[in-house]
């Protein structure tokens, strides 16, 4: 059976979901002591929600940490890694951590899959300024040259500028504006054109991707999901859904962080394949016999 059959069946059957509630949320052996240091404590927005020791982004200079985890997805046979950042929304006091981050990784994009309030609470800082306006973050300034966009997603130009240096750098960053947390995107339509916007910006490009959402575990191991699953479409592979979460969970802990946010990745998948939103560059069927 190909891969996408099988997930075909365990949605109907129930296993996949099965299979994803069994699964670790944290990898074993793996320390977040440096999240607990007490100088640290604060510059988390969760305290359930801690970056592995291990894989986590260390900014240079003796205050050396933030709350992410570098998320690399490999995409057999075509010799390609998509690299991640996966964080947590920057609080008031971590915006100047969170540009610094951006700066030293050279990311070019920042995707943010949460709004800044939702139901009455505050899910993330805005931690860029509104738009043709200027803010200070530390050693960096920003500014929003242009944003645009629609119901479910906004695009904006930032220019970061390293202030003592006066080099400057164009970021984009992307937020989706229809997703709740714990929840799952409104619209799969609206998620996937998306995801495939994303790709779209990404592919001049082999440096890490910033994606964040609130604690920066659920929504955004939604969508790293997504788009490796994609990649693997496109490259004519099998897509085992649950090897993706293990993958993500052996670098961040607790990605994906609910079953019907697993569900409806599982179901996204099927609608890519199916609809064939992605269809493989190669002709000969490679998927694994079961
Ligand atoms: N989820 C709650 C929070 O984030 O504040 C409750 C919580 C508190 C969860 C403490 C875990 C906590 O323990 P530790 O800091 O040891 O992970
Ligand atoms: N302690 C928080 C809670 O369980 O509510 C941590 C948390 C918050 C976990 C948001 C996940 C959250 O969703 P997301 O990663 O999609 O922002």
């Amino acid at each position: 059976k190909s891969s996408i059959q099988l997930l075909k069946d365990g949605l109907s059957s129930g296993t996949v979901l099965a299979q994803f509630d069994q699964l670790y949320r944290k990898r074993l052996g793996m320390s977040v002591s440096c999240a607990r240091l007490p100088q640290n404590v604060s510059k988390n927005r969760y305290r359930d929600i801690s970056p592995y020791d291990a894989t986590r982004v260390v900014l240079k200079g003796a205050d050396d940490y933030i709350n992410a985890n570098y998320i690399n997805m490999e995409i057999p046979r075509t010799g390609e890694v998509k690299r991640y950042i996966a964080c947590q929304g920057p609080l008031p006091g971590t915006c100047s951590d969170f540009w610094q981050m951006v700066w030293e990784q050279s990311a070019p994009l920042v995707v943010m899959l949460t709004t800044q309030v939702e139901r009455g609470r505050v899910k993330c800082h805005q931690y860029w300024p509104n738009a043709s306006a200027s803010s200070m973050y530390g050693d960096f300034q920003v500014t929003c040259v242009s944003e645009d966009g629609n119901s479910a997603y906004l695009l904006r130009d930032l220019t970061l500028t390293h202030v003592e240096t006066k080099e400057d750098r164009q970021i984009c960053q992307m937020q989706y504006m229809a997703w709740p947390d714990h929840g799952v995107p409104e619209d799969s339509s609206d998620f996937l054109n998306f995801v495939s916007q994303v790709r779209g910006k990404r592919a001049e490009t082999q440096e890490p991707v910033v994606v964040h959402c609130s604690a920066g575990i659920g929504r955004t191991g939604v969508l790293i999901t997504m788009e490796t699953a994609m990649c693997l479409i496109e490259s004519g592979q099998p897509v085992y859904p649950l090897d993706i979460v293990r993958t993500m969970r052996d670098q961040r802990a607790m990605m994906i962080q609910t079953p019907s946010q697993y569900r409806f990745v599982c179901e996204a998948i099927l609608k890519v394949y199916e609809e064939e939103i992605v269809k493989p560059y190669e002709t000969e069927p490679t998927e694994k016999e079961e």
